[in-house]
């Protein structure tokens, strides 16, 4: 999942002194020690601001030893690049990471630096002094088994991030969760590495849609600038990224084509199961297929629904930033970003697009619809 909003001042590093967080009652003040043993469902902290974030999370680092790194199912960019650079950021602190996914990681990833490193399990086991979950909004978001043992620090920048974890840093202002990881690695006083600086620049690029999604500020220049400047190369990333498609992408982007709709400010399209099969696409070669049905001019929200083995359907949301599809993937059990959102639905496929448009309608059903708008 990706993108969002908003205008900060200044540099990553030190922007934002005040936040948007809410304060989580812990119960009577327990400190983070008597915290670090309180397990998931034990306190829960978060801060007002940044800064006491950041101390808190190093506090936690610096007290622990060995570390478990994971993030959401089905990671993306900002997911794999972010725990990348977190496991180096402990490894520079003396620590020992595990990096875990639910899901392998795609293809177009598996070049950065230190993702064969990256283990897939469905349980993790201990013993941990606490997980770092970047960018999930429930233990449940990393389709992990056995995390609910551990003190959980929940980094985030979702709209609809939550403050489940023991504790929890939401910046709902970073481009990427990567943009946080960065910060905290200025704040802990480590050195980016050229390889740190490889896996950072990934997750800006590929979480604001190549710097093209609303979530996309002066401040993630200037982060893309530091980055660069570390010893990232855009040209080698973004040819990773956008120019290594594997063919059975293309085949299934025909398929969902060929189901292209589009009604006035809406587009959807979507691929059946038997697509999937007859394109020989892996779960990877779906990604970035709605882009297509948001790119088309006056179109304001888009929808891409993906029929699942298990007859479910997965539905990823996009809009131009006049719909919050944020909120409607909310509405119906998801999450994400404003202009960026998903969802699991019910099958089958024409019983979840029925129930998308109902939702959907509305919100573009006040707009104008200019001159030249109503092509297809
Ligand atoms: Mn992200």
């Amino acid at each position: 999942m990706n993108p969002m909003e908003d205008k900060p001042a200044g540099s990553p590093i030190d922007r934002k002194p005040g936040g948007e967080f809410n304060h989580t009652a812990a119960g009577p003040d327990l400190g983070l020690g008597s915290a670090q043993t309180a397990g998931a469902a034990g306190s829960r902290r978060s801060f007002p601001n940044q800064g006491e974030s950041i101390a808190a999370i190093l506090d936690v680092i610096r007290r622990g030893e060995r570390f478990l790194v994971c993030s959401h199912s089905r990671p993306d960019g900002d997911a794999v690049g972010s725990m990348l650079a977190t496991g180096m950021l402990l490894q520079q602190m003396g620590k020992r990471a595990d990096l875990v996914t639910a899901d392998r990681i795609p293809n177009i990833y598996r070049e950065l630096p230190g993702a064969e490193g990256i283990r897939c399990a469905m349980r993790v086991h201990g013993p941990y002094d606490a997980v770092i979950m970047l960018e999930c909004d429930s233990l449940d978001r990393t389709r992990l088994r056995g995390l609910e043992a551990f003190f959980v620090v929940n980094i985030d920048h979702h709209s609809t991030g939550r403050e489940f974890a023991n504790l929890n840093w939401i910046d709902r202002e970073g481009a990427s969760v990567g943009e946080l990881v960065y910060r905290l690695a200025k704040a802990a006083g480590a050195t980016v590495t050229p390889e740190m600086a490889t896996c950072l620049y990934t997750t800006v690029l590929t979480d604001t849609g190549g710097f093209c999604y609303g979530n996309t500020q002066a401040s993630t220049f200037e982060l893309a600038r530091e980055l660069t400047l570390a010893g990232a190369d855009p040209l080698r990333i973004a040819q990773e990224v956008y120019f290594s498609t594997a063919s059975s992408k293309l085949l299934l982007l025909g398929a969902a084509l060929s189901n292209l709709k589009r009604d006035g400010r809406l587009a959807w399209l979507w691929i059946t199961h038997q697509d999937m099969v007859r394109s020989c696409a892996a779960e990877e070669d779906c990604e970035g297929i709605v882009n297509y049905a948001i790119c088309i001019a006056g179109v304001e929200a888009a929808a891409f629904l993906r029929e699942l083995p298990e007859r479910t359907i997965r539905l990823s949301l996009r809009s131009k930033g006049r719909v919050d599809v944020a909120a409607i993937a909310a509405r119906l059990g998801g999450g994400g970003h404003e202009n960026a959102a998903g969802v699991t639905l019910e099958g089958p496929l024409h019983r979840a697009l029925d129930e998308i448009l109902v939702e959907l309608r509305p919100q573009v059903a006040e707009m104008a619809v200019e001159p030249g708008d109503g092509r297809s």
